[in-house]
């Protein structure tokens, strides 16, 4: 462990610690002259336990986009040393800033989360996370530098040349998104370099994936290698918030003394029982540009119980489901692209790469799923594989879904930024093709 006091506090004196914590964000918060804050904070009254938080408001993403670029700072410009940016669906971007402290915390939590993925000061990490506004590539990248391990900062794109390096500079580590690595894998067979690679593990995050989609990548690359599940967003501060350890499969553990967990029920608010989805909100209890209270994330997971048999004493979060804003309703009913990909991914004849098409040419929505062979020697079994896969998704989602099986390399994959799994139709030309 990276720290491993602070990992294994008992859960009494963490939550001390979290009740300290957040006394003194609540302190300084009151003290600042901005509208914003002052706005946020009235009526809430002074309370001491950390199990109370939630007297405290929440915070939606809107309110970042309405306090564009700087409204939400506690601190002043001058001790602000850099911004990171998460691209908006729509309109202006999100802007988060950093002061010297929340750089190096920043770096202090991407290298526990590496340290729990099983990284030592010997590992050479290939990032290929984008290095930019994206938090992704300069947060693992200063974790990295924190762990004393060996920075190898090739950003996203250009498989080819990121084997070869893999190969040649004998990376032990990579940091990717699930979608990229798996386009890193077939590259590497490819063109023959399987042998030659030191690949030991991978920590890969920043979109939804599965467990099938982890055994294909796990088995993608020709020799053991452990896929872990990274968490974190901009808004709280970029990779660095949970981390699936390499013992304890299955759940992420949140770095609870500086980001305190909740879930919610999304529509009404209100926790939900101990176990039950919802959508996780997240206070950041030592940010010091930028803190953020009770913030709604819109992603579904829920608390994993019992210990991890790693010793962390942290409450860990199941793999995400899904976003709440991308469920997709369909003939009425609810579903996460997530449910779909597991499905595809848990069948051993289909490859690590899938689209979903949303079909919205005819008066109800209908749902198409491509996906393609595992290998060139299943080709002729695609109508059987399709079969095969429209059933259990009517068994999983109660939907019919068109499934279109073809040969491996026919999806498109996406080689810079996240994976795009989802497409809109809504006229004869294939959404896939643009
Ligand atoms: O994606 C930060 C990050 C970089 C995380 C590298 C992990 C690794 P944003 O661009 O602000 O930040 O996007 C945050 O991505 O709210 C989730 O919906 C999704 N997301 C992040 N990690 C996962 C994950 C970065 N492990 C949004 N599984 C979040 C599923 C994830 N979804």
């Amino acid at each position: 462990m990276f720290m491993e006091e602070t990992e294994t506090l008992s859960r009494a004196r963490l939550s001390v610690l979290q009740s300290q914590r957040l006394e003194d964000l609540l302190n300084r918060l009151r003290t600042l002259d901005s509208p914003y804050w002052k706005a946020k904070l009235a009526g809430v009254k002074a309370f001491s336990a950390v199990e109370e938080i939630a007297a405290l408001p929440f915070t939606e993403k809107a309110e970042f986009r309405d306090t564009y670029p700087y409204g939400m700072l506690t601190a002043p410009l001058e001790k602000v040393v850099r911004v990171h940016a998460s691209s908006g669906t729509s309109g202006k971007p999100t802007i988060v800033a950093y002061t010297q402290d929340d750089v190096a915390l920043f770096a202090e939590v991407n290298a526990r989360a590496l340290a729990a993925v099983g990284a030592t000061a010997a590992d050479v990490v290939q990032i290929s996370y984008g290095y930019g506004l994206f938090t992704g590539g300069l947060g693992l990248h200063y974790g990295v530098e924190r762990l004393g391990a060996t920075a190898v900062p090739a950003s996203g794109g250009n498989p080819g040349f990121q084997v070869a390096l893999m190969a040649d500079i004998g990376a032990t580590g990579l940091a990717a998104t699930p979608s990229f690595a798996l386009i890193l894998a077939e590259r590497a067979a490819a063109d023959g370099l399987t042998e030659k690679l030191k690949l030991d593990w991978g920590i890969h995050g920043a979109e939804p994936w599965s467990e099938g989609l982890r055994d294909k990548l796990e088995n993608a690359w020709g020799r053991e290698y452990h896929a872990r599940d990274i968490y974190g967003l901009s808004e709280i501060i970029g990779p660095g918030v949970a981390i699936e350890c390499r013992d304890g499969k299955g759940g992420m553990h949140v770095f609870e003394d500086h980001f305190f967990p909740e879930i919610v029920n999304p529509a009404t608010g209100e926790p939900v029982a101990d176990g039950e989805p919802g959508e996780l909100v997240l206070t950041t209890l030592t940010k010091q540009a930028q803190p953020v209270l009770r913030y709604r994330t819109r992603d579904i997971t829920r608390f994993m119980p019992g210990d991890c048999p790693c010793g962390r004493t942290s409450r860990r979060i199941a793999r995400l489901e899904g976003r709440a804003d991308d469920m997709l309703i369909i003939r009425g009913i609810n579903v996460y692209p997530r449910t779909i990909e597991t499905v595809l991914m848990d069948d051993p004849d289909t490859g690590a790469n899938y689209a979903i098409i949303v079909d919205r040419r005819g008066e109800l929505p209908e749902l198409e799923a491509r996906v393609e062979l595992a290998h060139t020697g299943l080709v002729g079994s695609e109508d059987q594989v399709a079969t095969r896969l429209a059933e259990r998704l009517m068994e999983t989602v109660r939907l019919r879904v068109k499934v279109d099986v073809g040969p491996p390399g026919s999806v498109p994959r996406t080689e810079v930024g996240k994976a795009k799994r989802v497409f809109e139709q809504t006229d004869d030309t294939d959404p896939l093709a643009s």
